[in-house]
């Protein structure tokens, strides 16, 4: 009996030990099966219980059951402590922080191109002009010939613009929109116009875009006179480039204006004291206009004796290059979602 007692102390040990250092509740499982299942040892000390005499029988029963309950005692604490680990294990893995900021999704932005055009527009919505735009393939007349441009101006030259035939061309300024504006109001009646667009000269190099943004204007009124196309472009040009920016008139030449003025602005790069990007001059050329030539009114059906305007014309490439401080005129037509981010 009392090797019968040692055998079953052995495996009390042993089962407790093994037990004690499962590491998952798979492992656990297993080992239940093993101690406790129908194969296990213990049934086979219940079996050979039957070997000893009546006086021992109880004792060493009472001791298998002693055994058995040890084993079930350490598998229910094992399977909590296993499943408590397993729990909080998962807690910590799949933990969400929720005071993280969220993931912003990337959002588009803006050509500059587009903002300076919007600046631009609504500087002279803001004074009362109106939007006019045309189509992009014009007529010589419209483009030319209506601008007082004689059929021999170097303007003209096949070299300098893109012809689709003999008469129509790629519009190489927003003029024509005006001609179109002019030719469909009541004769003699007030144009308040801005003409946006793109335009198409053969020019291509660091400097030069064979497609590039216009912007020009248009005032027909009785009585509109050089003071009024100064105080207009003064009052934009201070919109745009801040009130402290000092205008300049220089006279120049146009075809389709008499006279003629071409608008410098102190050097925005170097506030006047003289730079690279103003060749040291401390003044940028800015916009070309003048008072719209009598000859261009009389082709489009409005009286030079009795009404008068002025009209001017500005790059907005140029403009947006100055106010975004940017040196390369590629860069507006790479689209490199780097430069473009930006703005
Ligand atoms: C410029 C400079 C000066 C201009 C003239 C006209 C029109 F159609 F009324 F005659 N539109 N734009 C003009 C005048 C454009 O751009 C540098």
């Amino acid at each position: 009996m009392n090797k019968l007692k040692e055998e079953l102390n052995l495996f009390r040990n042993e089962g407790l030990t093994e037990l004690n250092n499962a590491s998952s509740e798979k492992e656990l499982n297993d080992l239940k099966v093993k101690y406790l299942g129908k194969k296990s040892n213990l049934t086979t000390f219940l079996r050979s219980l039957g070997s000893l005499s009546p006086e021992e029988r109880p004792l060493v029963g009472k001791l298998v059951n002693e055994v058995r309950a040890d084993f079930e005692n350490i598998i229910a604490e094992k399977s909590s402590t296993l499943k408590e680990k397993e729990l909080s294990g998962k807690l910590s893995s799949e933990k969400i922080d929720v005071t993280l900021p969220g993931r912003r999704n990337d959002i588009g932005h803006k050509h500059p191109l587009t903002l300076t055009l919007e600046r631009v527009k609504n500087s002279f919505i803001n004074m009362g002009f109106s939007v006019a735009e045309g189509p992009e393939i014009e007529s010589d007349f419209h483009n030319f010939e209506a601008l007082n441009l004689p059929k021999d101006h170097p303007a003209r030259d096949m070299q300098d613009s893109f012809y689709i035939t003999k008469e129509f061309l790629l519009r190489t300024h927003t003029s024509p929109v005006q001609v179109r504006t002019m030719q469909q109001a009541k004769p003699n009646s007030p144009i308040r116009i801005i003409a946006p667009g793109r335009v198409y000269r053969r020019d291509y190099d660091a400097t030069h875009s064979p497609v590039f943004n216009q912007v020009e204007g248009l005032v027909i009124d009785e009585d509109i006179n050089f003071s009024d196309l100064k105080a207009i472009l003064e009052f934009f040009l201070k919109d745009i480039f801040g009130n402290s920016v000092k205008v300049r008139f220089r006279p120049s030449f146009f075809p389709f204006t008499e006279p003629s003025a071409e608008v410098d602005i102190s050097c925005v790069m170097c506030n006047g004291k003289g730079c690279r990007v103003c060749s040291y001059t401390s003044w940028l050329e800015i916009l070309g206009s003048g008072m719209v030539h009598p000859n261009v009114l009389k082709m489009s059906n409005y009286d030079p004796e009795k009404v008068s305007g002025f009209a001017f014309g500005l790059g907005i490439e140029r403009i947006t290059m100055l106010l975004y401080k940017i040196n390369d005129l590629r860069l507006f037509y790479e689209n490199d979602v780097r430069f473009l981010e930006q703005f």
